[in-house]
């Protein structure tokens, strides 16, 4: 049989480590024939909760369950890591500006990223959870470099799989067509309601969804504003942020890096390599499609008078939180 991969879950005491955790250790991330250690970080005083989590795992007794850890340190969290998923992040509590937001975290991926540097596979696939995510993970890759550069920067992933997976359920929805239907969808830019979902290339059955749908006013005001605002909806609705979708999301994300995506495109927060504009380095949303555990951004793409916009807003916000990170790194 397989030898086991070791994955890194931090926040594993919140809610989406809990709606994440048994997924992993049952085979949906890395198959149904892949034994996973899981190694469970999370604050000092959380660690009574995670045992309590690795309680409930030792009870599903997954067969794929090949060891877990818990622990307060990143360090030893992030050891030989293969895969890491990085959540526990720090809320936004009242009165908190989301500058405030930006710096209190920014503090806590810099020691993560330094910790998964130094210690972590060479071969490490990360994807940040945590938001900001595309931010926390640019901070990450660049103190991960620092650290000692053992996993190269372009493994530094964001979750924008989510926001992709909103854009399909609501295109299924208008068209009246299953979600297994369409191909080729796309989200640009940042994990925040500035995210552009681009159904431009998308189909359904091989037809053009843009076809299909044909109402830019819908697009524009209906569309767009309903994905980007779904996390804020899902928490007046709930009382709770979104906990079971994005875990699934996260599972998704990391399921189609290592195992492939088929051809099809996923959406990625990936350190841009200058393709349409974006500035190198800056962890933007792009279409991507993944084959032998390698992604690759779709290129060549027309970014026409209806998206510029669009894209341009979300870069804008994205080079303002890189702006307001620059001093730490
Ligand atoms: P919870 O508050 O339920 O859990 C967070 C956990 O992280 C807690 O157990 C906490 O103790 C731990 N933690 C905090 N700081 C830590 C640190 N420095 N090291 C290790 N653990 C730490 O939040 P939850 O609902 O699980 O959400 C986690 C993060 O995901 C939040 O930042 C949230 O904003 C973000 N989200 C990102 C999404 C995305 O699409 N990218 C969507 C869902 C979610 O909102």
């Amino acid at each position: 049989s397989k030898t086991p991969l070791r994955v890194a879950v931090t926040g594993a005491a919140g809610q989406i480590g809990y709606a994440l955790l048994f997924r992993i250790a049952s085979g949906e991330m890395l198959g149904k024939d892949q034994p996973v250690i899981l190694q469970l970080l999370d604050l000092p005083q959380a660690q009574k909760a995670l045992t309590g989590v690795m309680m409930e795992l030792d009870d599903c007794a997954f067969p794929l369950l090949a060891g877990m850890i818990a622990t307060d340190d990143p360090n030893v969290a992030f050891k030989d890591a293969d895969f890491a998923l990085l959540v526990g992040a720090r809320p936004r509590g009242p009165g908190m500006e989301r500058k405030d937001l930006l710096t209190e975290n920014a503090k806590i991926f810099t020691v993560q990223g330094a910790a998964i540097g130094q210690n972590a596979s060479p071969n490490c696939k990360i994807l940040v959870v945590g938001n900001p995510c595309n931010t926390n993970a640019y901070i990450a890759m660049k103190t991960a470099a620092k650290a000692g550069g053992r996993v190269p920067a372009k493994n530094f992933t964001a979750m924008l799989r989510l926001d992709h997976n909103r854009a399909l359920s609501q295109l299924s929805a208008k068209i009246g067509r299953p979600v297994s239907s369409f191909k080729t969808m796309t989200v640009w830019g940042n994990h925040s309601p500035t995210m552009y979902a681009d159904y431009r290339f998308a189909t359904s059955n091989g037809d053009s969804v843009a076809k299909l749908v044909n109402d830019q006013e819908w697009n524009a005001k209906t569309f767009l504003p309903t994905v980007g605002k779904r996390g804020a909806a899902i928490i007046e609705a709930r009382g709770l942020s979104s906990a079971a979708s994005a875990a699934n999301a996260a599972i998704d994300h990391m399921r189609d890096w290592h195992l492939g995506s088929n051809g099809d495109w996923v959406t990625m927060g990936v350190p841009s390599d200058g393709s349409y504009g974006i500035p190198e380095g800056l962890v933007f949303g792009f279409p991507c499609i993944c084959e032998n555990g390698e992604y690759t951004i779709v290129k060549g793409l027309e970014i026409d008078e209806f998206s510029k916009p669009y894209v341009a807003k979300t870069l804008a916000e994205l080079e303002e939180e890189r702006a307001g990170v620059a001093d730490l790194l």
